[in-house]
């Protein structure tokens, strides 16, 4: 041990623990290196013994790092247009039929250069660490090309190398099946093809993803071709996810399940079957209720089924230009407990531990508990919902990234 944390309330959200948030009141967090060496009561011998560097956490609430398990934030231009048109009574299904939508954000993130790239999705990681994420999925999915789709994740693994004064692990996914793009139009099978056999490999060679997603939709990409892109990524050693049930049911729950996929994302159409083929895989459901919002959605997802089924429930910020353009994981919890009903402790346990899970890293991140990563984040909070409620404020008051203490 290193360092200790002393005179903490840690929400260790560990299992183990029966209180709510896996609340240990008085308490010591020791720190060796990068991992989580102990957890301590204030009065223990360890604690009386140890002459390294300690810090008072002063009875602040202590949390595992946040996990934002679903994001696209690297992308070019904005589609406010596109918002107002929604407001205005148009569909997104309508936008984007007319070539509007994901494409316009294609053509605009085509046009810029990686660093230009880079730049325009500084502020978006900065605002989320700033609110204490400390690992990011950012999918590609706006370049639709060879070329346009490795530049996007070549920019998401520049963003993960801005440590240390930064610290935030990215997480890459290869979302080549946004969009069928205008020079495959009518001709999706074919762009599938480039993604089976030329996307997916160049990106496995150049370990630039770790996961495949997809857009399992009906103004997207079919079961069947969805199917093909998953085989192929698991020939090529990634995992896979998928865009499911957000406007319709594809049964795309079904199929990432089949594939043993790490999540299940959207979810508003799930049907009793996909409920139950995720739970028999144990596919984490991910909740994005800022696109559910910012769509006017009134479907909701099966939370109660979910919960009941046993299926882990995380929640994300799904930051991109159309659907969800906001970066704040705290507003996507808020949003999770106010429009989907979680408890404030579901909520932050889905953008922790259940987050972990999704992104396939539950055995080195999520919780506070021995071995783990040593991702915390101290907060200024008379307790752990005021996290997800007091919004407006930030009550971030430290975040220490792999043991190392940063400013919040
Ligand atoms: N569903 C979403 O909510 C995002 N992607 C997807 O497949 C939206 C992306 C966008 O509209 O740019
Ligand atoms: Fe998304």
């Amino acid at each position: 041990m290193d360092h200790l944390w002393v005179n903490a309330r840690l929400a260790t959200f560990d299992p183990r623990v029966s209180a709510p948030y896996g609340l240990l009141e008085g308490q010591v967090l020791a720190v060796e290196g990068a991992r989580i060496a102990g957890l301590f009561p204030m009065d223990a011998p360890e604690v009386r013994a140890f002459r390294g560097d300690v810090t008072d956490c002063a009875g602040k609430v202590v949390t595992p790092g946040l996990i934002d398990c679903h994001t696209h934030l690297v992308w070019g231009g904005t589609r406010a247009a596109d918002w107002e048109a929604r407001l205005a009574g148009v569909s997104y299904t309508e936008i984007a039929k007319r070539g509007g939508g994901i494409l316009s954000s294609v053509r605009a993130t085509r046009a810029l250069s990686e660093a230009e790239l880079l730049k325009a999705s500084l502020p978006r990681i900065h605002a989320l660490a700033e609110e204490g994420v400390t690992c990011v999925e950012i999918k590609s999915g706006y370049g639709l090309t060879l070329e346009d789709e490795l530049k996007m994740l070549r920019v998401a693994r520049r963003l993960g190398a801005l440590a240390p004064h930064l610290c935030i692990e990215v997480a890459p996914t290869l979302l080549a099946a946004h969009a069928i793009p205008p020079e495959f139009a009518g001709r999706a099978d074919d762009y599938v093809s480039l993604i089976c056999d030329a996307i997916i490999p160049a990106v496995a060679l150049e370990r630039l993803a770790e996961a495949v997603d997809v857009f399992c939709e009906s103004i997207a990409f079919t079961p069947v071709q969805c199917d093909r892109i998953f085989t192929a990524a698991r020939a090529s050693g990634l995992a896979v996810k998928g865009h499911v049930e957000q406007l319709t049911n594809s049964h795309g729950a079904e199929l990432v399940s089949k594939h043993g996929g790490w999540s299940a994302d959207h979810l508003e159409y799930l049907d009793d079957a996909g409920v139950a083929a995720m739970a028999k895989a144990g596919t984490v459901a991910v909740l994005l209720p800022g696109a559910y919002y910012f769509l006017r959605e009134t479907q909701k997802p099966p939370v109660a089924k979910l919960r009941a089924a046993g299926v882990p429930l995380a929640v994300a910020s799904d930051l991109n230009p159309g659907t969800s353009p906001f970066a704040s994981l705290r507003l996507a919890m808020n949003m999770a407990c106010v429009l989907y009903g979680l408890t404030p402790e579901e909520a932050l346990a889905g953008a922790t531990r259940e987050a972990a899970k999704a992104l396939g890293r539950a055995e080195r991140m999520g919780t506070l508990a021995v071995g783990k990563q040593a991702d915390f984040l101290l907060w200024d909070v008379a307790h752990p919902a005021e996290i997800v409620c007091a919004l407006g404020t930030n009550p971030l008051a430290a975040r220490v990234v792999k043991g190392r203490a940063g400013d919040a």
